[in-house]
C-alpha cells in the first residue's frame, strides 16, 4: 500500500506547491472517499483494488477542489476518461509530475509526491471516476437532530450579553466556532460543530446564528439562551460551503437555506429548527456552451431585501439564481446568466445590487435585486476574490464597492451609484496596487476611513503576515503595513493574517492570525482610529481561527 503524506492539514499548510490560487482551491474535499464506489474498469491500465483505494484518498483531498469530484473540470481541466485515456499514462506522469503554467501543482517536482504516488495517480485518472452518493430528504431527514424545540427554547433573551457585538469565530480543524464577546473580549462558549466552518450567517432579527462545516453540517445555535448553544443541528450533504436565512420583510427568521458541493443542490429549511422543506438540484447546461455539467457546486448565497428571495451563485454553470421563497411549495427560481466559476460576493452600500466574482472567468457580476436582472459583468485582473467586499465613498467616483484579488496585487474599485454618478457605475474606476497577491478578503466599515486588505496566500512571509490599510479618503498616499502576527507574539508558524471583521461600533477591527492545528494561534484587535494594537487573544482553545463574524454586522449586511 502505499504512503499517503501531508493529506490530512489544509492545503495552505501543506508544502507550497502551485500558485495561491491553486493552494486556495485546492484544500481536501470533505467527501469520505471510502463512501464511493470503486471504478476499476478494463478500458484503464491495471489497478489493483488497494491502490484504487489509495489514489481515490489522494483526488480527494488533493485534486477534487479544482477538477471536481466528477472530474467533469471546475477551476482546473476536465479529466474525464475520454481526454485521460487519449492522453496517456507518460502525458499525465509528465502533467502531475511538473504541472503547468496554468496553475496545475508540480506535484512531482516539488517532493510532494513521490514518482510511485505519480505513477498511481496516472493510471487513477484514466478510470471512472468513482461517484459519492447523493444526499436527499431521507438522508436529510435522518441527520436532523432537534435538540431544543422551539417551545421548550427561552421567550426572552437570558444573558446579559450585548448579542450585537458578539463574535462568532470559525476554529476551523478543531471542528468548532468560539462566541466571544466582543466588549469584554471573553470567549462565552465553544460550541462543536462541523469540520473546519466555512461561514457563520445570522438571522435578520439577530437571535440565531447559523453555521456551516465543509463536511456541509448546519448547527443552528439560540443567542438567547444564558450561554448560546446549538439548538438544531442537520447534515444537508457531504460537502458545502454556503448557509443564508430569509431577510425580506414579513420572513424575517422564517427560512434558512444552505447551499451544498456535494451533492450539487441547495436545501431550504425552516429558520427556527432547520427542518429541511424543499431540496432543489443545480444540475445543468452551463451558461456559456451549454453543455451539461454534472456538478455545479452552489457557492455564495444572500438574502434579497428587495424580494422575498435567496440569491444563489452557481459555480460551474456560471448561473446566478433568484429562488423565491414565497410559496415554498412551488419556488418560482429566476435564473440570470453571468459567467463560469461564481464564487463569493457581497451587497453595494443600497443593498440592492449585489456584486459578484466569477473568479476563474475575471469578471465582477452585478445583480439588479430589484429588478432581478443583471446588470453589468465587469472585467477584472485576475482572480478576483472579494469575500463579501467592502463599500466606501470615493471623494471623485461616489460610492464604489472594492475587490481584491489572489491572482496580483490589485484592489478593483467599481462604481455603484447609476443615480448619482452614472458615468462611473458600473465601471472600474481605480485601481489601487496592494502589498501582493493572495488576497482572500477586504474590509471596511460606513463610519471609517481605513480600507484593509488581508494577502494570507501570498508566499512571502512577511506579507503574509500583515495587513495593508489604505486610507479612504488619500488613496493616492498608498498603504501602511500593520505587522499583525508580530503583534500576535507567537512561536513557530505560518500564522498568516486572514479576515479583517470590524466590532458594531466600527472603531476596532479584529484579525485572525491562523497557525497549524499544533501551533499557537491568536486574534489581534486593532484600534481602528489610531492603527495601534488594542488587543492580542490567546487561549489554548483558540485552534486555527480564520473567520470571525459580528453579529450587529452580519445581520445587517455592513462591510
Ligand atoms: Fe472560503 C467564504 C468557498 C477556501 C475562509 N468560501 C466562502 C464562500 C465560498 C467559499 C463559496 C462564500 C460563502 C457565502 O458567502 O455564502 N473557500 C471556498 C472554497 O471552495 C475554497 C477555495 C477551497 C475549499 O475547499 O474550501 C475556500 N476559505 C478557504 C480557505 O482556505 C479559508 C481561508 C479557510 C478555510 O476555512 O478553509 C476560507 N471562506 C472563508 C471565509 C469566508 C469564506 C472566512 C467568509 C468571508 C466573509 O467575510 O463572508
Amino acid at each position: 500500500m502505499l504512503a499517503i503524506s501531508v493529506l490530512a492539514m489544509p492545503y495552505a499548510f501543506a508544502k507550497e506547491v502551485g500558485d495561491a490560487e491553486t493552494r486556495y482551491e485546492g484544500a481536501p474535499s470533505g467527501i469520505d472517499p471510502s463512501l464511493t464506489e470503486d471504478m476499476i474498469d478494463s478500458e484503464g491500465p491495471p489497478m489493483t483494488v488497494d491502490e484504487f483505494k489509495a489514489a481515490k484518498q489522494v483526488y480527494f483531498e488533493r485534486c477534487a477542489g479544482c477538477h471536481g469530484v466528477l472530474r467533469k473540470g471546475a477551476t482546473g481541466k476536465p479529466l474525464t476518461t475520454d481526454i485521460t485515456r487519449a492522453r496517456g499514462s507518460v502525458y499525465l506522469k509528465t502533467f502531475i509530475t511538473f504541472g503547468s503554467p496554468a496553475g496545475m501543482p508540480n506535484w512531482g517536482s516539488s517532493g510532494e509526491m513521490s514518482e510511485a504516488e505519480v505513477d498511481l495517480m496516472a493510471r487513477y485518472l484514466q478510470h471512472e471516476p468513482p461517484q459519492p452518493p447523493e444526499w436527499g430528504m431521507a438522508e436529510m431527514r435522518g441527520s436532523w437532530k432537534l435538540v431544543v424545540a422551539p417551545g421548550d427554547r427561552p421567550s426572552k433573551k437570558m444573558n446579559k450579553y450585548d448579542i450585537d457585538n458578539l463574535f462568532s469565530v470559525t476554529l476551523r480543524d478543531a471542528g468548532q466556532v468560539a462566541l466571544i464577546d466582543g466588549n469584554s473580549k471573553e470567549i462565552i462558549n465553544i460550541v462543536d460543530t462541523g469540520y473546519a466552518v466555512h461561514i457563520s450567517r445570522m438571522s435578520a432579527s439577530g437571535r440565531y446564528l447559523f453555521v456551516v462545516g465543509r463536511d456541509a453540517r448546519i448547527n443552528l445555535i439560540d443567542m438567547w439562551m444564558e450561554k448560546p448553544d446549538t439548538v438544531a443541528e442537520i447534515k444537508v450533504g457531504m460537502e458545502a460551503r454556503s448557509v443564508e436565512t430569509s431577510k425580506y420583510k414579513g420572513f424575517e427568521d422564517k427560512y434558512a437555506i444552505a447551499g451544498s458541493y456535494w451533492p450539487p443542490q441547495y436545501v431550504i429549511m425552516d429558520g427556527d429548527t432547520l427542518e429541511p422543506q424543499t431540496i432543489v438540484s443545480t444540475r445543468g447546461m452551463t451558461t456559456d456552451t451549454k453543455e451539461f455539467h454534472p456538478e455545479p457546486r452552489v457557492a455564495a448565497i444572500v438574502a434579497s431585501h428587495e424580494h422575498p428571495e435567496f440569491i444563489v451563485n452557481v459555480k460551474e454553470t456560471g448561473k446566478i439564481l433568484l429562488v423565491n421563497y414565497e410559496d415554498i411549495e412551488s419556488l418560482t427560481v429566476t435564473t440570470i446568466p453571468a459567467a463560469r466559476f461564481l464564487h463569493d460576493g457581497g451587497w453595494d452600500s443600497t443593498h440592492r445590487y449585489f456584486l459578484t466574482a466569477a473568479n476563474k472567468s475575471d469578471k465582477v457580476a452585478v445583480v439588479d435585486s430589484k429588478e432581478r436582472k443583471l446588470t453589468a459583468l465587469i472585467d477584472v485582473d485576475k482572480i478576483p476574490h472579494p469575500g463579501r467586499g467592502a463599500n466606501f465613498v470615493h471623494a471623485k467616483f461616489g460610492p464604489v464597492w472594492a475587490t481584491s484579488a489572489l491572482g496580483n496585487d490589485k484592489i478593483t474599485l467599481i462604481g455603484t451609484d447609476p443615480v448619482g454618478h452614472p458615468d462611473s457605475a458600473w465601471k472600474v474606476v481605480e485601481v489601487l496596487k496592494g502589498q501582493g497577491g493572495g488576497s482572500l478578503f477586504i474590509k471596511t466599515h460606513p463610519k471609517s476611513k481605513n480600507l484593509y486588505v488581508d494577502t494570507p496566500l501570498n508566499p512571502g512571509e512577511k506579507i503574509s503576515q500583515s495587513i495593508a490599510v489604505f486610507n479612504t479618503d488619500n488613496l493616492d498616499k498608498g498603504y501602511k503595513v500593520l505587522p499583525i502576527a508580530d503583534w500576535a507574539d507567537l512561536g513557530e508558524g505560518p500564522k498568516r493574517v486572514v479576515q479583517p471583521e470590524y466590532n458594531k461600533a466600527g472603531d476596532e477591527v479584529w484579525f485572525s492570525v491562523w497557525s497549524g492545528k499544533e501551533q499557537e494561534s491568536a486574534l489581534v484587535i486593532v484600534d481602528d482610529k489610531t492603527l495601534k494594537l488594542k488587543k492580542v487573544i490567546k487561549n489554548n482553545l483558540l485552534v486555527t481561527p480564520t473567520g470571525k463574524f459580528n453579529v450587529y454586522n452580519t445581520v445587517n449586511d455592513i462591510y
